[in-house]
């Protein structure tokens, strides 16, 4: 049996531990990315390591997030970010530049190479062949410290992809097929590789949308071959040089295994609240539309807006819909401006906004009061919106511009409009003026702190015997959103952790944080697959502020699982998931003993003061996981460690 192309890269990075599902594996990391709105604090640990500057080969800072500039707190963040970029040897890429993701593919992914990002969508680099993982900022900041990023060693999923598209149906139906198939857990412990005759067809912007995506089903990260697409790609952007031919061996050692036939594939949407909630549109037409987004890390390439201005062209956007498009980088917004693409979508009657996350986040353009929104973006979790009661589906640009156009949800194929095109441009503007290279000389640069910008907290050792309330009981599919809100009003606070604990379940419990604060100490019960979605370490970290200190579920999501531990919360999980059901919201808990057994190795028990029950709980740590939890994080062990 060959090798696939995951495990070739992975053994090519591999510092410790063995390539079994299960085990624990360290990686090398080539390059990291950080955003805005997780990397404050991911340079905030990394200047608590004291070292003079990143050890990765290339490591960039981006500003996509926080760009709305209500108060000083972004501004200053930005500016913050900017200097620590000069000051660590890093690049920075300006506010305006465009979305980590898009910008990244386009002048740093590189075949067969490791990329970190403080983001869960940092799998889109793995259109190109890269082996690119999402983590919490603190990963991040270890990486860039030249520490292996530690993972489990997933599972490998392999999609054998054959036949081809019909017109009108795109990359985002195949990942919206993925996740009406697998649903947003499927992909847990998992990396998912695409091969077969099938790839040859799926242009390289199909190809990122679907790693991007990735990410909504749990997956560890999505993966491509690299091609003749990948080299023309990179040839375009004037990055030949950095391309690689990247397949897997003939009968791949793939730990599972499906098939999906493109050339059966319809255009899809996922209804609210969820990205699994997949229908063909043609089921649901006809449903009235208010908001229309075409943008986010998933869908805002050329190829994206192109594509939306042939379907506009010399029409108009329906009177009761407001319609946005994002260029999801300078270079797209550049390119549609140079080639007319820009007029026709002003013409339209759409709204341009700056090359940035914006709705994505709930950074404006929240949708009217109960209203429908048909966005091309990956989430579409209840409130991320900004408005609570707001109805977001997501379908690719295609479909967006389709109900645009018509006021309805609508499937392009029934506007009986002639199929379209797009060439793939021989050669991409490349302006790489809002990406500052690391500086040369750095004694002389002061990093630049505002007054929103809080030290880290430290946090004590982990007590050996747990007892307190479970101040919040919650059910299945919680995500970090749940857990940390972002949007205009939150994400400004990402700097000051005292600040944004206020918002701690705001979504769920607004009383949270006041009980939490009272009660000095908490835990937590949920369902499975807790903490799925977004990377922020924040809703780590902000519950650990407010006391928490066990999270006992059915099951976890990858990233906060690790984030969990990176801030020394305990996880632990159901022996018996019906278990579930003997732990009310308010019964205090009693874990004895809690180090020494995990240390020997024995059963955990948690006794329930308020009706006698013992319930036995589960915990996969791993030696290096053990002492962290046990030191209060990670950083404290890693400075126990360097001592
Ligand atoms: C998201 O899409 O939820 C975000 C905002 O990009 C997050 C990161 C964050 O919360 O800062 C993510 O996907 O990791
Ligand atoms: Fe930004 Fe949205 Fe992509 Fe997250 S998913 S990186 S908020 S565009």
């Amino acid at each position: 049996m060959g090798s696939c192309l995951s495990r070739k890269i992975i053994k090519k990075h591999l510092v410790s531990g063995q390539m079994k599902p299960g085990e624990e594996i360290g990686l090398k990391i080539d390059q990291t990315l950080t955003q805005d709105a997780t990397g404050t604090m991911a340079y905030l640990q990394f200047e608590s390591l004291e070292m003079p500057k990143v050890k990765t080969k290339v490591s960039v800072s981006y500003v996509d997030h926080n760009m709305l500039q209500t108060g000083f707190e972004n501004a200053d963040d930005h500016r913050y970010l900017q200097s620590s970029a000069a000051k660590f040897g890093v690049y920075f890429s300006r506010p305006g530049n465009g979305i980590c993701h898009q910008v990244h593919r386009e002048r740093f992914g590189e075949p067969g190479l490791t990329l970190l990002g403080s983001d869960s969508h940092t799998p889109t680099c793995g259109g190109l062949g890269m082996l690119a993982i999402g983590a919490g900022g603190l990963d991040i900041a270890l990486a860039m410290g030249g520490e292996p990023f530690f993972m489990t060693m997933p599972k490998i999923l392999g999609v054998h992809l054959i036949g081809k598209l019909r017109n009108w149906v795109t990359g985002k139906d195949v990942i919206l097929e993925m996740l009406r198939r697998l649903t947003v857990k499927g992909g847990v412990g998992k990396i998912i590789e695409y091969y077969g005759q099938g790839v040859k067809s799926l242009s390289i912007h199909d190809r990122f949308t679907i790693t991007n995506m990735g990410a909504e089903l749990g997956a560890t990260t999505s993966i491509f071959p690299s091609d003749e697409a990948t080299k023309s790609y990179l040839s375009a952007q004037g990055r030949s040089k950095v391309w690689k031919k990247l397949v897997s061996d003939p009968k791949p050692d793939f730990d599972e295994h499906i098939e999906i036939d493109l050339s059966k594939l319809e255009p899809l949407i996922a209804q609210p609240h969820s990205p699994d909630n997949v229908v063909a549109v043609k089921e649901i037409e006809g449903i009235p539309v208010a908001q229309v987004c075409i943008g986010s890390c998933t869908n805002s390439s050329y190829h994206d807006l192109a594509i939306a201005a042939a379907m506009l062209k010399g029409k108009h956007v329906h009177p009761n819909v407001s319609m946005t498009l994002t260029p999801g980088s300078k270079q797209v917004y550049e390119m549609i401006a140079k080639d007319g693409i820009l007029e026709t979508i002003i013409s339209a009657g759409a709204r341009v906004l700056e090359s940035a996350c914006g709705p994505c986040i709930g950074m404006g353009l929240a949708p009217a009061s109960g209203s429908v929104s048909i966005r091309s973006f990956n989430r579409n979790f209840e409130g991320r919106s900004g408005t609570s009661d707001a109805k977001v589906y997501l379908a690719s640009p295609e479909v967006c511009t389709a109900c645009a156009l018509s006021g309805i949800i609508t499937d392009p194929i029934s506007l009986g409009i002639k199929p379209i095109t797009i060439k793939e441009p021989r050669k991409y503007v490349v302006n790489d003026n809002m990406l500052i290279p690391p500086a040369k000389k750095v004694d002389n640069i002061k990093i630049i702190r505002g007054p929103n910008i809080k030290p880290l907290p430290a946090f004590e050792i982990m007590p050996d015997t747990l007892n307190s309330k479970v101040l919040l009981k919650v059910g299945d599919n919680i995500t970090t959103d749940h857990i940390m809100p972002a949007g205009a009003k939150v994400l400004p606070l990402r700097s000051n952790i005292p600040a944004i604990s206020e918002y701690t379940f705001s979504r769920i419990d607004t009383d949270f944080p006041k009980r939490a604060k009272e009660a000095g100490k908490c835990m937590v019960v949920g369902g499975d697959n807790y903490g799925q979605g977004s990377s922020r370490e924040h809703a780590a970290l902000a519950p650990k502020f407010l006391g928490l200190q066990a999270v006992i579920v059915k099951s976890f999501a990858r990233i906060h699982l690790a984030n969990l531990i990176n801030f020394g919360i305990l996880p632990l999980t159901f022996s018996n998931p019906t278990d579930y059901e003997l732990i009310n919201q308010g019964d205090e808990l009693e874990i004895k003993d809690v180090k020494k057994i995990i240390m020997e190795g024995g059963v955990l028990k948690a006794k329930n003061l308020n009706n006698n029950s013992v319930v036995i709980l589960n915990y996969s740590l791993t030696p290096r996981q053990k002492e962290i939890v046990f030191a209060g994080g990670a950083l404290n062990y890693v400075k126990l460690q360097r001592k």
